[in-house]
C-alpha cells in the first residue's frame, strides 16, 4: 500500500457496527471494547474517537466521581496501547431527556440536562488528553416548522456553546453539521452555518468544525468545497471521510465507494491546504454493509484507508502543469478528460 506519512488515522467504536437498520436486527455479533481496540491497532490506526458513553458505558447511571475514575482507567489503557483519544462527543440523542432536542428542547429542564452532560463530556475529554469536543447536533432541529422558533433556537445554541467554553478555557468545540436525519430539518445544516454560529460565541476562536463527506453530500454540497471553505477560516479541526449515494438515508459507505472523483477532490484539497499539519486526524466514519460477514467486519476500514492512500498518490502525481495549461485556455472539456484519465490510470 502507498505511504502517506503526513496523515494520522482514526475511527470510533461505533464504526465496528453490527448491521442493525430500522427494518431488521443485527447481522454480526457485538464485539467488546478490547476487541475493537485490538482491531484498531491491527489496522495500524493512530487514534480513537469517543462518544461520552463509549468512553464510560451507561454514563447516566454513574456518579461524576465514578465517571472520571473510569475515564482515567481508559486513558491508562489507551496510553498503554499508544492510541490517542482524538475527541469526545456528548451523545445527546439516545436519552429520554433529548426526545425533543437537547440544547434547543422546548423544556428548560431538558436543556439543562444537555448542557450538564456536555460539561461532563468536557471533563472526560480533559482526562483522556484531548482538547477537542465534537458536537453532532443530532436532534437540534424540527420535524415540523411550527414546533420551535428558529431565532430562539439559535440563541439557545449560542448559550450552550458559551456554557461549554466557560466550563474549560482550553477546550475547542468542533460542530459536525448534518442537514437531516434524524430531524427533517437540522438547525446547523452546513459548514457555513457552523462557522457563522461560531462567530456569535463568546470566544469564536474556540469554535470550529468537523466535515463529514456524507453530510455535505446530503446537503447537496461538494465536500471538497466545504473543506476548502473551512480551511480558509483555519477551522477544520476534524474530518469524517465516507461516501453517500445521493439524497437518501445516511449511508456511511466506505470512502470513495459511491463517487471516486468526489473522493479524489477531497483528498486533493486536503493535500493542497495542508490538512493534518497541526495534528488533525483523518477519521473514517464508515459502517460495514449489513451483508458483511463477521470475518470481513474490518474491511470497510482497511478499504477506506487503502482508497485514501491511493488517492493521495493520485493527488501527488496529478499532471498539474498540463491541467493549468488547460485552465488558462478555458479548455475544461479536456481538463475533464485529463482528470478521468488520471483516475483511470491511463
Ligand atoms: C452521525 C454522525 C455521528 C458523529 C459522532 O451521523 O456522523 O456518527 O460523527 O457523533
Ligand atoms: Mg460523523
Amino acid at each position: 500500500m502507498a505511504k502517506s506519512p503526513r496523515y494520522r488515522f482514526c475511527v470510533g467504536p461505533w464504526n465496528f457496527s453490527e448491521g442493525r437498520d430500522p427494518y431488521g436486527p443485527e447481522t454480526r455479533p457485538a464485539q467488546s471494547f478490547d476487541w475493537k481496540l485490538a482491531a484498531l491497532k491491527e489496522l495500524g490506526f493512530d487514534g480513537m474517537m469517543f462518544h461520552d458513553d463509549d468512553a464510560v458505558p451507561e454514563i447516566d447511571s454513574k456518579s461524576p466521581a465514578q465517571v472520571l475514575k473510569e475515564a482515567k482507567e481508559l486513558r491508562k489503557r489507551l496510553d498503554g496501547e499508544g492510541i490517542k483519544a482524538e475527541m469526545v462527543a456528548p451523545r445527546l440523542w439516545f436519552h429520554p431527556n433529548t426526545i425533543d432536542g437537547a440544547y434547543t428542547s422546548n423544556d428548560p429542564k431538558q436543556r439543562r440536562y444537555a448542557v450538564d452532560r456536555s460539561k461532563q463530556t468536557i471533563d472526560i475529554a480533559r482526562v483522556l488528553g484531548t482538547d477537542l469536543v465534537v458536537l453532532w447536533l443530532a436532534r437540534e432541529g424540527t420535524y415540523l416548522r411550527e414546533s420551535k422558533d428558529g431565532r430562539r433556537s439559535t440563541d439557545l445554541l449560542v448559550e450552550a456553546l458559551d456554557a461549554m467554553l466557560a466550563h474549560d478555557k482550553r477546550i475547542r468545540l468542533a460542530i459536525e453539521p448534518k442537514p437531516n436525519e434524524p430531524m427533517d430539518h437540522a438547525y446547523i445544516p452546513t459548514i457555513g452555518h457552523a462557522l457563522a454560529i461560531a462567530g456569535l460565541a463568546k470566544d469564536p476562536s474556540r469554535v470550529g468544525c468537523l466535515i463529514e463527506s456524507a453530510h455535505a453530500i446530503l446537503a447537496g454540497l461538494d465536500p471538497a468545497d466545504e473543506i476548502d471553505f473551512a480551511m480558509a477560516f483555519g477551522k477544520l479541526w476534524s474530518l469524517h471521510l465516507n461516501d453517500q449515494n445521493g439524497l437518501k438515508f445516511d449511508q456511511d459507505k466506505p470512502f470513495g465507494s459511491a463517487n471516486l472523483r468526489v473522493a479524489f477532490n477531497q483528498v486533493r484539497v486536503l493535500e493542497r491546504t495542508g490538512y493534518g499539519k497541526n495534528g488533525e486526524f483523518v477519521c473514517f466514519d464508515v459502517h460495514p454493509f449489513r451483508t458483511t460477514k463477521p470475518e470481513h467486519a474490518l474491511k470497510h476500514l482497511s478499504n477506506s484507508r487503502e482508497t485514501f492512500e491511493r488517492l493521495v498518490e493520485k493527488a501527488r502525481s496529478f499532471p498539474e502543469k498540463a491541467a493549468q495549461k488547460l485552465v488558462a485556455d478555458r479548455n475544461y472539456q479536456d481538463l475533464d478528460q485529463l482528470v478521468l484519465n488520471h483516475l483511470m490510470g491511463t
